[in-house]
């Protein structure tokens, strides 16, 4: 198995990183570099036709991509430590709390980074800039959502860590790499930061 990753601040690549330490799998680890574009190389693209990282390709050369799709065939290889819940009950709540991130959160911060972020402005052919600058008022009232409910339980699917912890841990760094901070008002979501930050699978 090889697991194509690109180092942070690239958010998805550290979902993997983050979930395979939790559990405690060693992942030999191949770097795509973004800036000198191999993720649109052929070789990558035989990969992921959508030309993103991360990727895993399988010792029979399949390759699986798409962050939470790659947790989920490690975490059915290795059930230990559940990162997906266990109860019915768990599993939807944690996918609840993972959709609501990615569409909710990840979805208008991916938009100013591709329409306003100066990083990105040599790369996207046709940018909308007042899109992408509408999107950050979005982003922080989901941020505001997630405080909501982290006043209620010490991890956002409940009083167990798991995957859902890990997609918003990634998105809220990437957004504030990107210049949407967590507002200081926010004083749940900042708790649930500093505790979330602190395990050591915050720095794989
Ligand atoms: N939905 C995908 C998103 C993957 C993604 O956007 N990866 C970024 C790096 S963090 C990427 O490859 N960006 C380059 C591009 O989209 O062209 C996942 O969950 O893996």
């Amino acid at each position: 198995m090889i697991f194509y990753d690109t180092p942070s601040p690239a958010p998805n690549p550290r979902r993997v990183r983050m979930f395979a330490a939790e559990k405690g799998i060693d992942l030999p680890m191949q770097t795509v570099s973004l800036v000198a574009r191999e993720h649109k190389s052929a070789e990558h693209l035989a990969r992921n036709p959508l030309g993103q990282v991360p990727v895993l390709v399988l010792d029979d050369g399949t390759a699986i991509s798409e962050t939470v799709a790659i947790c989920r065939y490690l975490e059915a290889l290795h059930p230990a430590q559940p990162l997906f819940g266990e109860t019915p009950f768990e599993i939807a709540v944690i996918e609840m709390w993972i959709r609501r991130t990615e569409f909710a959160l990840g979805s208008p911060v991916r938009a100013y980074w591709v329409n306003v972020h100066p990083y990105t402005a040599k790369v996207v052919p046709e940018r909308f800039e007042d899109f992408g600058k509408a999107a950050v008022p979005q982003a922080l009232a989901a941020m505001g959502v997630f405080d909501a409910a982290l006043a209620e339980a010490r991890f956002i699917a409940g009083e167990t860590f798991s995957m859902a912890d890990i997609v918003l841990l990634s998105t809220l760094d990437f957004a504030n790499f990107i210049g949407i901070a967590i507002p200081d008002g926010l004083t749940n979501l900042r708790r649930w930061h500093a505790e979330v930050s602190a395990r050591p699978s915050a720095s794989a």
